[in-house]
């Protein structure tokens, strides 16, 4: 029996309107890969949501001047409604602050504290007398020990990546005031003993065999480097509370509850559906279900060692990851994307300025998968302008207008002496590579295989000219026109996983009611055509270049 296929994509902070890197970082490649299982008849559970807790949250939530319960509806609904029109196809997009999230948590706490992995310690935390409070990590910064980075947080370095403690820092200082009046006190806080889980932990990660070398070898740095019994509870107020006597002041650290949405936004879910215990099929049911996650590769370690470790210190048999997706980072202009200088592209402008599949391919064709990508406008215009207007465009284009022009926009003849076998060889040779590559998630060479598809029509209308063999051999440009037509349709079934819209514009001009979300690649090569006289619509240009005025318009607003 196949097994099903659980996705999840790492959960956007709540905190402003996401950028193009958190996009193509996590959510569109999950979103890719998911239209093509489900376009290929796997059963498909596809999950994300808002990370809304911690120090982000606040933050943002006292800078825009509401409570942050207010500015957490608020923003989810916003960021929901932008991947919505981004085509991300989630089943569902969920928030962790969910009482689900909280009552999950807890349990999950209370499993880890009834098997020995938890601990109260007394630990030295920074006071900021300035802003009269305990400072959590992410409120203290400071310099790097490690690379000297000035800004290093006090939970992890941005400039290394190093995960550190606040204590770790050199000159450190309140985030919030910049005040260097702090100092360090005695309080309490609870500890998830890690160290006691690095030898079950070894064994599990050297059994991922189907995790990426780059993705193993963050994991095994930290085991090899030992892990350390590790803080989970933060002097918060916004979070999940701490099912302890004493810790009404404080909450679980973000991380502590965050990847526990994957699992209650699955509750979320079946609640949604009307059956409220669904969402066991793919959490308790580990050898039925495979386990894909996205995520942005500064993300690898709590999901391929910290969250695993806490699933396992519950011994309730949570079902793992098997396939961990960590993607590089896509910069701007040779720069970091920066939310609070604005600086880049972020997803709300994005879709005010071009149609989400111009940016849904873009991203997909240039996925930092095995390196960092860099996004300039003269780039992306150059892909649409070539790829999408040129290549794809222009023969969907040449097709429909030679054909209302010599068929009276109807299917010139039906392929009856089959396929032109010397272009069948060519597109099943590059579907199945291209097949090959959405299974195995390398989007950008699946992206060029698509491109080459493109390519082969586009020589095939050029080698057969029906626009001078309709002169004197009518019948000769209605077989090239009507294969013509095929094309178009294997285009519109090939693109659908990464653009979707487009994809159904294409069906649209041929008057073709075929539902694209469950029609598999190879559908697309048996199909033989329409029956001659089946009527097209008007031609309509399928993709607006990217004027250069325009490029150098865009680069200097979004420079920051
Ligand atoms: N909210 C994404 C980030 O680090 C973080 C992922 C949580 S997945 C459980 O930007
Ligand atoms: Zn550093």
């Amino acid at each position: 029996m196949t097994k099903k296929h659980l996705i999840t994509s790492a959960l956007p902070y709540i905190n402003g309107i996401k950028h193009l890197g958190n996009l193509v970082g996590s959510m569109l490649p999950g979103d890719v890969y998911a239209r093509y299982l489900r376009q290929h008849g796997e059963d498909v559970l596809y999950i994300c949501g808002t990370d809304e807790h911690g120090t982000p949250a606040e933050i943002a939530a006292e800078a825009a001047g509401k409570s942050v319960q207010d500015y957490c509806a608020e923003m989810y609904d916003v960021q929901k409604d932008i991947y919505g029109r981004f085509g991300i196809s989630f089943d569902y997009f969920g928030r962790s602050s969910s009482p689900s999230n909280h009552k999950l948590t807890q349990n999950l706490f209370l499993a880890m504290q009834e098997n020995g992995y938890i601990e109260e310690r007394e630990i030295q935390q920074y006071y900021s007398h300035a802003d009269h409070r305990f400072l959590p990590d992410r409120y203290v910064e400071g310099t790097c020990p490690s690379c000297g980075y000035t800004k290093a947080r006090g939970d992890q370095c941005d400039g290394c990546g190093r995960l550190l403690e606040p204590t770790d820092l050199n000159d450190p200082y309140s985030a919030i005031s910049g005040s260097k009046d702090i100092e360090l006190k005695s309080t309490k806080h609870i500890f998830l003993l890690l160290d006691k889980l690095n030898e079950p932990l070894e064994t599990w990660v050297a059994d991922r065999p189907e995790w990426p070398d780059g993705v193993k070898g963050i994991a095994k740095k930290w085991l090899k480097e030992g892990l350390q019994p590790r803080c989970i509870t933060r002097d918060l107020k916004w979070g999940v509370p701490v099912p302890l006597d004493g810790y009404d002041e404080k909450v679980f650290y973000v991380w502590f509850d965050a990847p526990n949405g994957y699992i209650s936004i699955t509750q979320d879910w079946a609640a949604a559906i009307g059956q409220p215990d669904a969402w066991q099929d793919w959490w308790k049911n580990p050898d039925q279900v495979h386990y894909t996650q996205f995520m942005a590769k500064d993300n690898v370690p709590f999901h391929s060692i910290f969250w695993p470790a806490m699933l396992m210190a519950t011994q309730q048999n949570w079902k793992q990851v098997d396939y961990i997706k960590g993607v590089n980072w896509l910069n701007y202009d040779k720069g970091k994307f920066s939310t609070s200088q604005r600086r880049g592209i972020f997803t709300d402008t994005a879709l005010d300025l071009y149609p989400a599949d111009y940016w849904r391919y873009y991203l997909m064709a240039n996925c930092p998968e095995s390196d960092d990508a860099d996004f300039t406008f003269s780039h992306f215009a150059a892909i649409i302008n070539k790829d999408l207007a040129d290549i794809l465009g222009n023969f969907a284009n040449r097709s429909f207008s030679l054909i209302h022009k010599y068929f009276d926009g109807k299917v010139p003849t039906t392929l009856d002496n089959g396929l032109d076998q010397d272009l069948m060889a060519k597109l099943t040779h590059l579907v199945n590579e291209y097949e090959s590559a959405h299974k195995d998630m390398r989007f950008r060479q699946a992206m060029g295989h698509l491109r080459a598809i493109w390519v082969v029509a586009n020589e095939y209308i050029t080698v057969n000219e029906p626009w001078k063999t309709a002169k004197d051999n009518l019948d000769q440009a209605g077989v090239c026109l009507t294969h013509c037509v095929y094309l178009l349709r294997l285009f519109a079934i090939l693109g659908h996983p990464v653009m979707p819209t487009i994809s159904q514009q294409i069906l649209g001009l041929l008057h073709d009611t075929t539902d694209l979300s469950c029609t598999p690649f190879k559908a697309g090569l048996n199909f033989t055509g329409f029956a001659a006289g089946h009527a097209l619509a008007d031609p309509m240009r399928l993709i607006e270049k990217i004027e250069d005025t325009r490029v150098e318009e865009l680069t200097a607003q979004y420079r920051g």
